[in-house]
């Protein structure tokens, strides 16, 4: 049957509030949980990925867990450590002890940041890539990665990982028209990440079908995700005022961006 009792944790933040509008429309019944109180969701639970007590509380009877709670650009490695590892490890103890068998975890194109991006008629970057993490906040997203395959391995807790690109309302710059994801698309690519059968451990890339797109779409498409957004509708505006990649500008030459050189730093 179709998971419908989602656990999306992460939901105060920019992604989680656009997945709380847009995923009831496919027919979950969602249950939150943020570090940070939601103001119009009352019954949201306050918890912090540290807190395996209230963890265990959140996922007990919920079909699968939309993950995206955790530090989402970069920070010390000490932060890094106790939000997106250990956090990530706890959410997944949870589960497995309270039984859960699926989880959509938000991993990050920056888990593969350094792999310089594809030029001219470069094919493109395979899922199967070696990992190039290009922050601590990168290398957390690789260790959540490995985290899930081996709770599949070893317990049989099912994971998509979705190696996201950049999921805002709308792409503001070049690169972005490469790697964005329309939240549309985003609800889509869940919806299928939480429903495809037999997923094991699945690595997939988020983002719409753009015409600049540097990464394959295959794997996302094996569970069933059609994307029906395209960035390039944005380009004219955007080169328009920030110019084409530039080859020799280091800024431009990998996956991750400006994450390789000047990460924006999380500001908490
Ligand atoms: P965000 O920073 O707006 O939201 C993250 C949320 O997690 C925040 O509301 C924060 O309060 C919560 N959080 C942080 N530490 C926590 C903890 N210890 N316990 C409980 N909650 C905690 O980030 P955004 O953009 O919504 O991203 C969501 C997820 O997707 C993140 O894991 C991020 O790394 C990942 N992602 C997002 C992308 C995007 O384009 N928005 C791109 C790639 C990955
Ligand atoms: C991410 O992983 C960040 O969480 C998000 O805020 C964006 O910066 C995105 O990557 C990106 O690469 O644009």
């Amino acid at each position: 049957p179709a998971p419908r009792t989602v656990l999306l944790t992460g939901a105060a933040g920019g992604l989680g509030t656009l997945m709380r509008g847009l995923l009831p429309a496919y027919g979950y019944d969602l249950r939150l949980l943020d570090i940070r109180p939601i103001d119009d969701e009352p019954r949201a639970l306050t918890a912090d990925l540290a807190d395996r007590d209230a963890l265990r509380e959140a996922v007990r009877g919920t079909d699968a867990v939309l993950h995206l709670a955790g530090i989402s650009l970069e920070s010390t490695f000490d932060k890094i450590l106790k939000a997106n590892i250990e956090g990530t490890y706890h959410l997944y103890e949870a589960a497995r002890e309270e039984g859960v068998r699926r989880i959509v975890f938000a991993s990050s194109n920056h888990a593969v940041g350094f792999t310089p991006r594809p030029r001219g008629d470069d094919p493109l970057i395979p899922v199967g890539t070696p990992r190039r993490p290009d922050t601590f906040y990168g290398l957390s997203k690789s260790f959540g990665e490995d985290l899930a395959q081996f709770y599949w391995d070893k317990h049989g807790i099912e994971t998509v990982s979705v190696r996201i690109g950049s999921c805002f309302p709308e792409p503001t710059s070049v690169r972005m028209l490469s790697v964005w994801m329309s939240p549309d698309d985003g609800a889509r690519l869940f919806h299928a990440a939480l429903t495809a059968e037999d997923v094991r451990h699945t690595v997939v890339y988020g983002s719409s079908a753009n015409t600049r797109l540097w990464w394959d779409l295959a794997s996302a498409r094996a569970l069933g995700y059609e994307p029906r957004d395209d960035s390039e509708r944005y380009a004219p505006k955007l080169i328009a005022e920030q110019g084409e990649l530039d080859p020799a500008n280091p800024d431009h030459a990998h996956l991750g961006g400006h994450f390789c050189t000047n990460p924006p730093v999380w500001p908490y």
